[in-house]
Formats: C-alpha cells, sequence, structure tokens
C-alpha cells in the first residue's frame, strides 16, 4: 500500500519528479478560486507555482468548491500538493504542484466562502466553474434572473449557492467595510467571459444594493482571459499508474498534454502575480484570441464528440482517426478561420494544423462524453457564431451546421447531460427535431426563425439521415 502524497512524502519521491520550488508553508494566500477542478489544478495553478517559485509572494491560491466535498476530500490529507502529469505520445512527466492551500465546500460552510472573498489578503478572484456555472442565457449573455440558483440567492444572500450570489455576497461586505477592490478573473470557455461576468455580477447586486453595483461596476476588475490547455478528466487507473510510478497515492492528481496557453487582459484592481514572466500573454484586447480558439477548437471539439459518439468513438483521438469525421473537422475549422480575423502571431492555416495534431495525442484518453456535456451552453460560441458571421460574408457553413445537426441527433440518445436536459431530450424524441431544437431560444435566440439558417442546419440534418 503506497503512503498519500503529502509534504513529508516529498523528499521519498523519484529525483524525476519535479517538486515545487518553495515550503508552500511559507507562503500566504491571495487569490480564491471557485471551481476547483482538473482545469483550474493544471493550468492556473500551475503558473502561480511558478510565480511563487519565482518568489512573487503570497499568491497561494484558496479552492472553493461550489457543489461537492470530493477534491477537498482529496486534496486535505495531501497537505493541498498533487501532481500534473503531462502526457504527450509515449512521454510522461510528473510535477508535484504545491499553489493551493486547501479548499472550502460551500454547501458545508457558505460563510467561510464569503469571509475568504472579503478578507484583505484577497485580491484575486478566479473561476472555473463550467459554462453553466454564470446562470447566464447562452444566447445573449444575460443573467437569467429565474435561474433557480439566482432566485435562491435572492432569498437568501447570506448563504448563497451560485458562484455569483457568493461573489456578490463577499464584494459587499467589503463594501461595507472598506477592503477595496478585486478583480474577478473568470477563466472559463466563454466569449467576453470578463463582460459576462461583470454584467452577472453587477446585475445581481442591483437587485438588492444599487450602490453596491455601482461601487462594483467603478472599482472591481472584470478581466477578459483566453485559456487554453486540454485536461481531460482523471480515471482510477491513472491515479493507479502514477502510484506506481511515484511510490505515492495521489487522488487529486490531474493529467494534461503540454500544450498551455493563457491571453490575460491587463486590468486588475489590486495587483496580480506576474504571469506574463512565466508564459502567459497579458494583453489589451483578448477578443481576437478567444475567438479563434473557441471558434476552431472548441468548435471542432464539440463537432468531433457528436460526429464521434453517434459512430461509438469513445476518444478524441479515435474520431480524429476516422476519414469521414477528421475531414468534416478539418472544413470546420477551415469556416470558423474565416471568421476570427487577425490574431497576434498566429498563422490560421498552422494554429489549425496545430490543433489537429493535439487531437491526435492518444495519450490523453480525452473521452467525447466529457467534450459533449452541456451542449446548450457551448453550442453559441463554438459553432452558432460562426454560421452566423459566414452567413454575413454570403458564406455558407455546412461543416459547421453538420456540427449542430449532430448534437440535435445526440439529443435523441441516453446520454444528454446538459443543464437544459428535459427540454433538449423533448426536442430530440420531437416528431421534427430539427425545428424543435431550433425553437430553443436560450441555444439559438431567434435563429431558428430564419430560414436561411434553419436551412443549412436541415441540410446537414439530411446528411446525417439519407
Ligand atoms: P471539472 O469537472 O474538473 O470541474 C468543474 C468545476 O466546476 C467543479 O469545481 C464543479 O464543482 C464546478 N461547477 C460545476 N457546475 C457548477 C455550477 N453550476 N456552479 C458553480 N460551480 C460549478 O471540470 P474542468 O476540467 O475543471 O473544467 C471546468 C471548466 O474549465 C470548463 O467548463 C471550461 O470552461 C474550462 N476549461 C476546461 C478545459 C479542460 O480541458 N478541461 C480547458 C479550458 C477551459
Ligand atoms: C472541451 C474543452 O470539454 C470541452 O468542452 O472542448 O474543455 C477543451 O478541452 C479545452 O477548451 C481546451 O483548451
Amino acid at each position: 500500500m503506497t503512503s498519500r502524497l503529502s509534504l513529508a512524502a516529498l523528499a521519498t519521491l523519484p529525483a524525476a519528479v519535479r517538486r515545487p520550488g518553495y515550503d508552500p508553508g511559507t507562503i500566504g494566500v491571495g487569490i480564491v478560486h471557485l471551481g476547483i477542478g482538473a482545469f483550474h489544478r493544471a493550468h492556473q495553478a500551475v503558473y502561480a507555482d511558478d510565480a511563487i517559485a519565482a518568489g512573487a509572494g503570497d499568491w497561494r491560491i484558496l479552492g472553493v468548491s461550489l457543489r461537492s466535498a470530493g477534491v477537498r476530500d482529496q486534496l486535505a490529507p495531501q497537505d493541498g500538493l498533487f501532481t500534473l502529469v503531462v502526457r504527450d505520445g509515449d512521454r510522461t512527466a510528473d510535477r508535484i504542484v504545491g499553489s493551493v492551500a486547501g479548499v472550502l465546500v460551500a454547501p458545508e460552510d457558505p460563510e467561510s466562502v464569503i469571509a475568504a472573498i472579503a478578507a484583505p489578503a484577497t485580491r484575486i478572484v478566479g473561476l472555473t466553474i463550467t459554462e453553466k456555472g454564470y446562470c447566464h442565457d447562452p444566447a445573449s449573455g444575460e443573467l437569467n434572473r429565474d435561474h433557480p440558483d439566482i432566485v435562491h440567492d435572492l432569498a437568501h444572500p447570506d448563504r448563497p449557492r451560485s458562484a455569483i450570489g457568493f461573489i456578490v455576497a463577499g464584494l459587499a461586505r467589503r463594501f461595507a467595510a472598506g477592503t477595496g477592490p478585486l478583480t474577478l478573473m473568470s477563466c472559463d470557455n466563454l466569449p467576453h467571459n470578463g463582460a459576462v461576468l461583470r454584467g452577472a455580477v453587477t446585475a445581481l447586486a442591483a437587485l438588492t444594493d444599487p450602490a453596491l453595483a455601482d461601487w462594483i461596476a467603478g472599482t472591481c476588475a472584470f478581466p477578459a482571459t483566453m485559456v487554453d490547455r486540454i485536461v481531460p478528466a482523471t480515471t482510477d487507473a491513472d491515479i493507479a499508474a502514477l502510484a506506481d510510478r511515484i511510490g505515492a497515492d495521489d487522488r487529486a492528481m490531474v493529467k494534461a498534454e503540454p500544450f498551455t496557453q493563457w491571453v490575460i487582459e491587463d486590468a486588475f484592481a489590486a495587483g496580480r502575480p506576474p504571469y506574463e514572466a512565466h508564459g502567459a500573454q497579458l494583453v489589451g484586447d483578448v477578443r481576437p484570441f478567444e475567438f479563434a480558439k473557441l471558434r476552431m477548437l472548441n468548435g471542432a471539439h464539440s463537432t468531433l464528440a457528436y460526429l464521434g459518439l453517434a459512430k461509438g468513438l469513445a476518444f478524441v483521438h479515435e474520431a480524429m482517426a476516422d476519414p469521414a469525421i477528421r475531414a468534416t473537422v478539418e472544413a470546420q475549422m477551415a469556416e470558423a478561420a474565416a471568421t476570427v480575423g487577425d490574431v497576434p502571431g498566429l498563422d490560421p492555416v498552422a494554429y489549425a494544423a496545430a490543433l489537429r495534431e493535439r487531437f491526435d495525442n492518444s495519450a490523453l484518453q480525452h473521452r467525447l462524453a466529457q467534450i459533449a456535456m452541456d451542449g446548450s451552453q457551448k453550442l453559441p460560441q463554438r459553432l452558432i457564431g460562426t454560421i452566423v458571421d459566414r452567413h454575413g460574408a454570403d458564406q455558407p457553413s455546412p461543416a459547421c451546421a453538420l456540427g449542430v445537426a449532430a448534437w440535435i441527433a445526440h439529443l435523441s440518445g441516453p446520454f444528454v447531460n446538459d443543464p437544459l436536459a428535459d427540454q433538449l431530450r423533448s426536442a430530440g424524441t420531437n416528431a421534427d427535431p430539427v425545428a424543435a431544437a431550433l425553437a430553443i431560444q436560450p441555444v439559438f435566440g431567434t435563429l431558428g426563425s430564419e430560414a436561411w439558417f434553419a436551412d443549412q442546419v436541415r441540410a446537414a440534418w439530411a446528411t446525417l439521415h439519407p
């Protein structure tokens, strides 16, 4: 039986395992992160680890889970340590990350989360809460005031459920105490993620305290970010293989590809780590970068997922090995590339080729089912936006339309994992699934009533159902 990873166990690990370049116990917390999932641990927490090792100071992270105790129970016995396992073909590299100081579980103790956000030492609140965590309308980006969590938080502001509710409660305490503003940094795959977060937070605050909403809008920062690293969900087999390799049991490990990219709008209200010294890009305008990534990488991912699952495939690399699916993905990337405009330092053709090479990395074992989830929250920015923009240039988008049609076909199957699942399943089993799906306003807005749009989706649907 191997012992749990811990500070004491660091000395026993093989020399090849990279350790934190500092003593975690000597570094204070400066960041509260909502949504301490796999991606945060494989991406932002690694940049913070690098910055702290280079002497940046008190920038450790206090994680928060708004849903369950799982990650807290994984990390608490490990002094917050976890392994980042980077896989590329037959190569594996193991790195112990020390930047996470601990995890709060909001349903167990909501007050502790509000207090953490309100603490004077807290300067950044980060988020990776999935696209559905923003309680917004995906088609418009606006806060959904009828969202059950928002309705709850308005009635119980001292024990919120939503990330938005916790942020407003923490900022209200800072406002009342004169503790000063924060930076709220979304790291989710949403277009204009900073603006979406700012809109949701100020809209909720304004419903109860307009002065608070004005203070937030006037003093807090909501930088946009583009985040990129393929981080598949960890499996028990991954944990067992790591234990065999390093001689320690790490239940909180994460696995990822070598590639990582972080483009951040340089707009912070209370300081930040020197992310740019460790590979991040601090820019004035994130939009070109996010459009390219969301439309070319994520649009292709969603197309792969629905076409691949329909063929009984399980992993991204398997779908990429299917000639017909690969050809569709190449066409989808080309359609998207035509809409992203000039992206500093990016050649669309080379970028598309690099994306396909990343998708071919079979060592990741990236499940199509993970990508397929929450499609109602993903399709607007990944496929629909490209179709609309290309229509404006009198260009059809058959490959993107095929991705939309494949999603609609997916809705009739047994694996619809989505916050709108009931509505989607009803559409998927309708006598006319295309018409029923296109009528779903949170996804398509008014596009469903546009003949040019419906015609493209129907033409794609016909190729799936000859
Ligand atoms: P994960 O499943 O490991 O973690 C998801 C986190 O979101 C958990 O902490 C969960 O409690 C929280 N969450 C889920 N629904 C929520 C809700 N309604 N309200 C508040 N919190 C909620 O997933 P992972 O891999 O960490 O991905 C999270 C997000 O990170 C993605 O949705 C995406 O926006 C972004 N991302 C993920 C990448 C990846 O390859 N995994 C890469 C780039 C971005
Ligand atoms: C994936 C993304 O699960 C999904 O929807 O498309 O998490 C993808 O792995 C990342 O955006 C890559 O940066």
